[in-house]
């Protein structure tokens, strides 16, 4: 039987579809869930929950010690564009979390950590096309700040302290069972939702504005697979980029319109263009390829289809 695992965030975007799918695979009682509010009715009634502070070093130990956790899944953070109104709050969540997970790790309380990074630490110096794995990392945005330290920390503790930490560099996420919360890529979600409701949608980056995206499925099977990879086959212990697909608002707009024909989409770039300007427009996640075996399974067309089908059927 697997042991206890422990995914502390599990309300948000990611997080919440982690929780379901690490339950099928390992058992619910074998999978608590902990975020700092109460989930939705599916995710509180699929198994235990805990309400926890990811910042409160005592609380995160006093629920690792009681269902004696194995693995922990660290997802709680403050995203991009949230991040720049409060940035000190930011720092306060994305970093005093991890030191928490590290810690307990450190102190052998645990023994395998998953953190998620994010393309927000590349900057306006990399290489925009094809970002290299390992390249100039000029974060210009709280959010990519701290996962660009976080990423140092990682990296620190494993050959520092032997952590078993592990980490990807998510793109953009798109996912239909939660909405996102305060990134610069939740236009890619809402979208959906909009061409459903009111067949349009006012997008706030500029149409031509390519970034690196992923369907959830993805993300979480690349996840997932990360974790259950042998050690030895690690060799990146700060994060691993990983790429899905790379499109413009644009380009996702035709891609609805091939179903809702009437859809239209405006554009009204706000203080987020200025965010996703300093990101790369596309992937190398070759590394990631090699080391474990990633291959991303959906497309634009694929992705575009798998949200209008759920979203009909859930707001029905
Ligand atoms: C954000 N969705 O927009 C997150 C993600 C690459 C972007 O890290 O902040």
């Amino acid at each position: 039987m697997h042991k206890p695992i422990l995914i502390i965030g599990a309300c948000g975007q990611i997080g919440t579809e982690l929780t379901i799918e690490l339950r099928s695979k390992y058992g619910a009682e074998n999978v608590i869930a902990s975020d700092i509010r109460e989930g939705g009715e599916a995710l509180m009634q699929s198994g235990p929950f805990e309400l926890l502070d990811a910042t409160d070093y005592e609380a995160v130990e006093d629920v690792v010690m009681h269902y004696e956790i194995d693995e922990v899944y660290l997802m709680a953070a403050m995203l991009s564009a949230t991040a720049e109104k409060f940035p000190m709050r930011a720092w306060n969540l994305n970093m005093n979390s991890l030191f928490n997970v590290l810690n307990l790790a450190k102190e052998k309380k645990i023994t395998k950590v998953f953190w998620p990074s994010s393309i927000a630490v590349f900057g306006p110096n990399t290489p925009k096309e094809n970002t290299p794995q390992s390249t100039i990392m000029e974060p210009s945005t709280v959010y990519g700040i701290s996962k660009q330290s976080g990423e140092r920390w990682c990296e620190y503790y494993h050959k520092k302290y032997g952590v078993d930490v592990r980490s990807v560099r998510y793109p953009g996420l798109i996912s239909w069972k939660t909405m996102p919360g305060g990134g610069t890529t939740d236009y890619a979600v809402e979208i959906y939702h909009e061409a459903l409701k009111k067949g349009g949608y006012e997008c706030f980056l500029d149409g031509n504005t390519q970034l690196p995206m992923m369907y959830m499925d993805d993300a979480i099977r690349a996840t997932i697979n990360l974790m259950d990879c042998p050690t030895e086959n690690i060799k990146v212990r700060s994060s691993y980029n990983l790429g899905g697909m790379s499109f413009t608002p644009k380009q996702m707009a035709d891609s609805i319109t091939q179903h809702i024909p009437d859809f239209e989409i405006t554009y009204a770039p706000d203080f987020r263009q200025e965010i996703a300007d300093s990101w790369p427009s596309s992937i190398d996640d070759s590394a990631a390829r090699e080391e474990w075996d990633w291959e991303p399974r959906f497309n634009l067309e694929q992705t575009t289809i798998e949200m209008l089908d759920n979203l009909k059927t859930i707001q029905k």
